[in-house]
């Protein structure tokens, strides 16, 4: 994946199938030889990219039955349902869990219903739910190749697809896939989304995943969350307040989203406490339509100290984008880098890209350090950035900065916020294929020169290696780029 990618200079002509980049320094003397993840080649036509096989991953089901600390869940086992192998799989995904076990479950029949765990002790020792794959998957005894080749999928119309509703925390749920097959490299790229796990929650104004108060250092990773809200356009079918994944309360503390397909929520990620990082997630219909409902994509709150927000495509969305906002207290979301993300929603209500507003009646709330870096805005019909500081309840924001993005069609306010080399114009062409949801730069767009860790995009091209570090999620690399 991306960041497995060295951070380099490297001549697209000398990426060979021998697993070895020729790597050339900016001083043109020294020469490298390193070593990458052995892969079928990637190829630059263009700017149109074409994505390699996935390169071979940890393989988590292996690794634990190799260490003796698997456990097999199967939809219609009909062994003793000890968990022991595939045979005498527990047919059903168990309310406790047992500390740093790895249950590995393979592709549903008819479907699970909703998972709430009650139950998992304290440790910093991660238990881990895994995809089983026809690649990974354990022991073999009782395996069938057909258990691993789709998703397991876990429905409800009732509160949450899945509830963390323990305080134990160190918990992984992992689709086991890769950047091709879930996220936002997979919908930019023509992939289709083949998460291993699939949530859905069929009921208006509740949860699909729910961290509420618990999950301290929970990692999700190549699942997909659906919501209620079908439609894209138009009148949306949601019309209460449905969530996809969130953590009121102090919940998702240190957690990480990522390679995932959020979808069809009023608001798809909500209130994750302090550290999180969300990554490489397509994000998409955020939305719903009626009196009580106010869809954001996500909603950034009071607990936010710390967050990591990048490389996310964000698609199709009603209002508030990325939500900087809180309420009640005056410390407001701090410490939030949010960089190399696409966001684009045409033909919706109201879309902005990132927001930072609220108060309430007793004053304004303060936001601090919200850094806003090299992410590209198109066709939002409300804002690109909206810095709402400055009116009536509009909050105020203290080193929050905006450099290197672009926005067309979706006019910024930066109000009181440093900015500088950011486009704001209605140049479509600039992209290579916008219908086609290609937003790479068909020429050079110069922006200012960051610190590392601004310095990759999306697919793990250095920016300003040909000498012009450029605007916008993607890099415009002279003589080609880099792809998984
Ligand atoms: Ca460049």
């Amino acid at each position: 994946m991306a960041s497995a990618l060295p951070q380099l200079t490297v001549d697209m002509r000398k990426l060979g199938r021998t697993g070895l980049v020729i790597a050339r320094l900016a001083a043109g003397i020294l020469l490298l030889t390193i070593p990458i993840v052995a892969q079928a080649p990637s190829t630059v036509t263009g700017f149109s990219v074409t994505l390699g096989s996935p390169p071979a991953g940890p393989r988590p089901c292996s690794d634990a039955a190799t260490a003796g600390n698997a456990l097999y869940i199967r939809q219609g086992a009909t062994g003793n349902g000890s968990g022991a192998d595939w045979t005498n799989a527990i047919t059903t995904p168990p309310s406790t869990l047992s500390r740093g076990k790895t249950y590995c479950v393979a592709d549903t029949t008819t479907g699970f219903g909703a998972w709430n765990i009650t139950s998992h002790p304290a440790s910093t020792t991660y238990t881990k739910i895994i995809k089983a794959t026809v690649a990974d998957h354990g022991t073999s005894t009782g395996w069938s190749d057909s258990f691993g080749d789709g998703q397991a999928v876990f429905s409800t119309s009732g509160t949450a697809a899945f509830n963390y509703g323990t305080s134990g925390g160190y918990l992984e749920i992992n689709g086991n896939g890769s950047a091709q097959t879930c996220g936002s490299v997979a919908a930019l790229s023509g992939g289709t989304q083949g998460c291993g796990f699939k949530f859905i929650n069929s009921a208006s104004g509740q949860f699909v995943m729910q961290w509420n108060g618990n999950g301290t250092h929970a990692i999700v990773r190549y699942t997909e969350l659906q919501g209620v809200s079908g439609t894209t356009t138009g009148t949306s079918s949601e019309t209460g307040e449905s969530f996809g994944l969130a953590a009121w309360g102090g919940g998702f503390d240190s957690g990480v989203i990522q390679y995932s397909y959020i979808h069809n929520s009023m608001t798809n990620i909500d209130e994750l406490g302090a550290g999180a990082t969300v990554e490489y997630n397509y994000i998409a219909n955020s939305r719903c339509s009626g009196g009580v409902c106010h869809p954001n994509v996500m909603y950034i709150g009071g607990g936010t100290n710390g967050l990591t927000l990048r490389y996310n495509f964000v698609k199709n969305y009603d209002a508030e984008g990325f939500f900087i906002t809180w309420f009640s207290t005056r410390t407001g979301p701090r410490n939030v880098s949010i960089y190399g993300n696409v966001m684009y929603s045409p033909g919706t209500e109201a879309p902005r890209g990132i927001e930072l507003r609220q108060a309430d009646g007793s004053g304004d709330v303060n936001y601090a350090n919200i850094l806003i870096y090299n992410n590209t805005f198109v066709s939002l019909s409300i804002a690109g950035i909206y810095d709402r500081s400055g009116e009536a309840f509009g909050g105020s924001c203290s080193g929050c900065v905006a450099r290197n993005n672009i926005s067309v069609n979706a006019n910024n306010s930066f109000t009181t916020m440093t900015q500088n080399n950011n486009t704001d114009d209605s140049t479509t062409s600039r992209f290579v294929n916008l219908s086609g949801l290609n937003f790479h730069l068909t020429a050079p767009l110069a922006g200012v020169a960051l610190t590392s860790p601004y310095n990759l995009d999306a697919l793990g091209n250095t920016r300003g290696a040909d000498g012009t570090w450029d605007r916008g999620a993607y890099e415009f690399c002279s003589g080609g780029c880099i792809v998984p």
